[in-house]
């Protein structure tokens, strides 16, 4: 089926690359099946600069995270427990602060990026989302100040990648667009932890106002 081409104004638009990380990818602490097939056109977008200004999140947790099943005693990882009256998913240890599996994924030519937003630093509160952290104790999702920098340099367009498709690209693209932000996700360049998840994901982000497109309708 052909596909229209979407229009960009680079000005006006991020490239928004999620948690292109090595403990996501496959011989990593969580990695995402297939994972290794993202970052060749990845890095050919990064470096083209088409889809505007480059930023990134970078999953970066302290030890002892309450999202690592190592912290809940008897527990284990993709179990599912309440946190702060929220379902929170236990994962393996991973992307914890300083460590290889933590850094940004070195196949990427990062020199491209303008900014790395840092998440999931609060010792007590997971955050898959690049603009807000899951609910802490108050019940609240504090910002990170991504929105921000993005209204601020002009940004009204967000281009999502990464990983992984069901978390952190999903909660990332729906607080973008809760934000205020026309946000597509570039389906093709993200893969999930689960892919019995993916047409649930689709109508959720759709639901939630999120274009999904494929990178095949960047045409040149
Ligand atoms: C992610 C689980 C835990 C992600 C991060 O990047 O999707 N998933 N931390
Ligand atoms: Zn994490």
């Amino acid at each position: 089926m052909a596909r229209d081409t979407v229009t960009i104004d680079p000005i006006r638009s991020a490239l928004l690359l999620v948690d292109f990380q090595p403990d996501f990818l496959p011989g990593g602490a969580l990695p995402v099946a297939g994972g290794e097939q993202i970052l060749e056109p990845v890095r050919r977008l990064m470096t083209s600069g088409r889809l505007g200004v480059v930023v990134a999140t970078q999953d970066w947790h302290p030890p002892g995270h309450a999202s690592f099943a190592s912290s809940h005693p008897g527990r284990k990882p993709f179990e599912a427990i309440m946190l702060h009256n929220h379902e929170q998913t236990l994962w393996p240890d991973h992307c914890v602060q300083g460590s290889e599996g933590a850094q940004l994924h070195p196949a990427l030519p990062w020199t491209a990026a303008a900014a790395v937003v840092r998440k999931g630093m609060e010792p007590a509160c997971d955050s898959y989302s690049g603009f807000r952290n899951n609910w802490n104790e108050k019940g609240e999702r504090p910002p990170t100040g991504l929105a921000g920098y993005l209204r601020e340099r002009g940004v009204t367009e967000l281009f999502v990648c990464g990983l992984a498709r069901d978390f952190c690209v999903k909660w990332t693209a729906e607080d973008g667009a809760d934000a205020g932000f026309r946000v597509r996700v570039i389906w093709d360049l993200t893969r999930p932890v689960d892919p019995s998840s993916d047409q649930r994901v689709r109508n959720e982000l759709i639901a939630r106002g999120v274009r999904i497109m494929s990178s095949d309708q960047l045409a040149v």
